[in-house]
């Protein structure tokens, strides 16, 4: 019996075993503080030195994990921020949650997973176990984070130390599925491998769901957000059919989801951000031509999904030259910039692009989100104003963009001049509709 997988079984059942995250960001937070919190030692490595203060002092800037909690863990001293890599030699379970994003031609970046397993390749002891939470494209533990870590410590996989696939399942801002009870996937290209990571799972996450190879757990999660990609595009697509057929796509998609079986509520919207929905199909995309084979449902709903903000600014001329006003003459109130609602996270945000469009229009705009204070648009920096009523009556053209809950709409729509709702949000409210044009 391998004495090094049963010493490090032991350590994780104990929990004496040391848990390094690496990359304290939306995953990697909620996943150390869950672990510290269960009395595991765990080490943060982030390179950022200004999150790695912040952790230190227990405040948390990622909006699933309340300061109290980090300042518990802290606190308790079993939790800890670094951006040295060299206490990897000293851990026994190494947790990578760093980022995936694509390049500008859509095609997989995995230089932070790369240089993270480099460095830890360097420090790597026998007897521990490596497991990647990013978002990738099947293949990447095997033929990329395996040949890294035998190649530099000259050890091998399953035997010297232990590697799998478990993908991150986080679902920002929601209440109900935590990093505790969301059911975690977990895959290795070994039994030793697939042991410990069950194991190691096991002790915070209440359901794990081990499959047979690293590459299954990698596509896992790719076909999830890919099934999320597509659907949210089949209703984009939908809502464009309907501003030709003069329909109301709202009610139609209402009345759809009535059937009590064999359908799933997606709505259309401004446009698809974060850092998950519009980026990771196109890893899947990628990998697969290698197989000559075309994943034309991603392609297509990227395209699709990459179209609504142009929808948006021709929307938005509409409604302007009904109400007379040219779009370089008006003044246009835009609420909520951050990709979704009640989080202040703006990567690849819709709004954006929006906010690019109507800047080349010659529009005149302002922005109300409580959760983003300022943003960055080709160099100019916009900054949140406070929702007054001055502030809605001197637009031309009110757009909601992000439906934050704490927004009184019905406020809102009657002080409005107009309104353009691209997320429906209006729709079931009392309110002068004659004011509100939806997507
Ligand atoms: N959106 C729509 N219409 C919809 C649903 C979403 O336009 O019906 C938009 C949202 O406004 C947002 C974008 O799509 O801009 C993505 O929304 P999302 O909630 O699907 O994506 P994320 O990145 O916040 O969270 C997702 C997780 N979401 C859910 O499962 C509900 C899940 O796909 C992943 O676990 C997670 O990303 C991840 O980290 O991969």
């Amino acid at each position: 019996m391998n004495h090094l997988l049963q010493a490090l079984k032991e350590k994780i059942r104990d929990r004496t075993a040391k848990v390094c995250v690496v990359g304290l960001g939306y995953v990697g937070l909620p996943f150390a503080v869950e672990k510290a919190k269960v009395g595991f030692s765990v080490l943060g490595i982030e390179q950022n030195p200004q999150r790695v203060a912040l952790v230190n002092q227990g405040d948390s800037y990622i909006t699933d994990v309340d300061s109290q909690s980090l300042q518990q863990v802290i606190r308790s001293g079993n939790l800890t921020a670094t951006t040295d890599f060299s206490f990897v030699s000293k851990m026994d379970a190494i947790v990578i949650c760093v980022p995936t994003p694509l390049t500008k031609n859509l095609t997989p970046d995995l230089s932070y997973v790369e240089s993270v397993t480099q460095k830890i390749a360097e420090y790597l002891q026998p007897g521990q176990f490596i497991t990647l939470e990013s978002t990738t494209y099947p293949g990447t533990t095997d033929e990329i984070l395996r040949p890294i870590l035998e190649n530099i410590s000259g050890f091998k996989q399953g035997q010297d130390f232990f590697l799998a696939h478990s993908p991150e399942r986080v679902d920002p801002g929601n209440q109900r599925y935590t990093t505790k009870n969301t059911n975690k996937v977990v895959g290795a290209s070994d039994p030793a491998s697939l042991e410990v990571a069950t194991l190691f799972y096991s002790q915070t996450i209440e359901q794990i769901v081990p499959v047979s190879s690293a590459k299954a757990a990698e596509l896992v999660k790719v076909f999830e957000n890919t099934f999320r990609a597509v659907n949210i595009a089949l209703v984009n697509e939908l809502a464009l059919l309907c501003d030709r057929m003069k329909l109301d796509v709202w009610e139609v998609l209402d009345a759809a989801n009535t059937k009590p079986f064999g359908i799933m509520p997606f709505y259309p919207g401004p446009g698809v951000g974060g850092h998950c929905i519009p980026l990771d199909p196109h890893y899947l995309e990628w990998k697969a031509k290698e197989f000559n084979f075309e994943t034309r449902f991603i392609a297509l709903a990227g395209e699709i999904n990459r179209r609504m903000p142009e929808f948006v600014r021709q929307k938005t001329w509409r409604v302007l030259n009904d109400v007379g006003v040219a779009p370089s003459q008006s003044h246009v109130l835009m609420i909520g910039v951050a990709y979704k609602k009640n989080l202040g996270d703006w990567r690849e945000s819709p709004a954006i692009r929006i906010i690019e469009f109507l800047q080349a229009d010659g529009v005149t705009l302002t922005y109300h989100d409580p959760f983003v204070s300022e943003i960055q648009v080709k160099a100019k920096t916009f900054y949140s104003q406070d929702l007054t009523e001055e502030l809605i009556a001197q637009a031309d053209l009110v757009i909601i963009t992000t439906d934050h809950s704490q927004i009184d709409y019905v406020n809102l729509v009657q002080k409005a001049k107009a309104v353009l709702d691209t997320r429906g949000v209006t729709r079931h409210l009392d309110c002068d509709r004659t004011k509100v044009t939806l997507l």
